[in-house]
């Protein structure tokens, strides 16, 4: 790593890992983050990192990993010094044998000793568009209640929904991370 991305990322000390399957809207949810913009769509071949500030101008480091099926088997190579992993999900792929990838991959998140005991804040994105699942099919496709109070398993795992496209989620994701990383209510 060169030394002005090491000091860049040094930085912050908060890392947050950014995974889901490829086209499920991670680049674009982190770049409405950081710019408020759409960006033009490009898979991403790497990753992509961002610093954003959150309250009390707490710094947060954000890497967005590539999620094509190839790229996958890299994912573990990002997981040490995780504080918590952001895991997307695009509400409107029904195709079972993509929904069955997604919730495999979650689980072996949820399963990895670098990941225990850290936060898991799931996205399901896509959420304009109509053909994007409600929150009861959400439930009994991935088990996962669109309730932020509600603890699924030993992490303190929280989903919600979301649209990269739009700023509308902007701030619905930063009082999220405000409110697991600071406690804010
Ligand atoms: N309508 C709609 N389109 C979205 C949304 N989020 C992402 N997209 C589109 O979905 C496509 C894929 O988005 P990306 O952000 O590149 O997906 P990714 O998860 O980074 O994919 P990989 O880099 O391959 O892992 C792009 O055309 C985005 O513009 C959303 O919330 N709503
Ligand atoms: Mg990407």
């Amino acid at each position: 790593m060169g030394q002005s991305l090491q000091q860049y990322i040094s930085y912050s000390d908060y890392k947050i890992l950014m995974l889901g399957l490829d086209g499920v809207g991670k680049t674009q949810l982190l770049y409405r983050l950081k710019t408020k913009k759409q960006i033009a769509p490009n898979p991403t071949t790497g990753f992509n990192v961002e610093i954003l500030q959150l309250k009390h101008k707490r710094p947060i480091t954000i890497w967005d990993i590539g999620g094509q099926e190839q790229r996958r088997e890299l994912w573990v190579h990002y997981l040490q010094n995780t504080q918590l992993v952001m895991y997307v999900i695009d509400s409107t792929d029904r195709d079972p044998d993509r929904i069955q990838q997604s919730k495999n991959e979650l689980e072996k998140l949820l399963n990895y000793e670098q990941l225990a005991n850290i936060p898991f804040v799931i996205l399901f994105n896509k959420t304009d568009l109509p053909q994007a699942m409600n929150n009861k099919e959400i439930q009994d496709i991935f088990k996962i209640s669109i309730d932020l109070k509600q603890i699924i398993t030993s992490h303190k795992t929280l989903a919600t929904k979301t649209t990269a496209t739009s700023n509308k989620s902007v701030k619905q994701i930063l009082k999220l991370l405000e409110r697991v990383i600071i406690g804010n209510k």
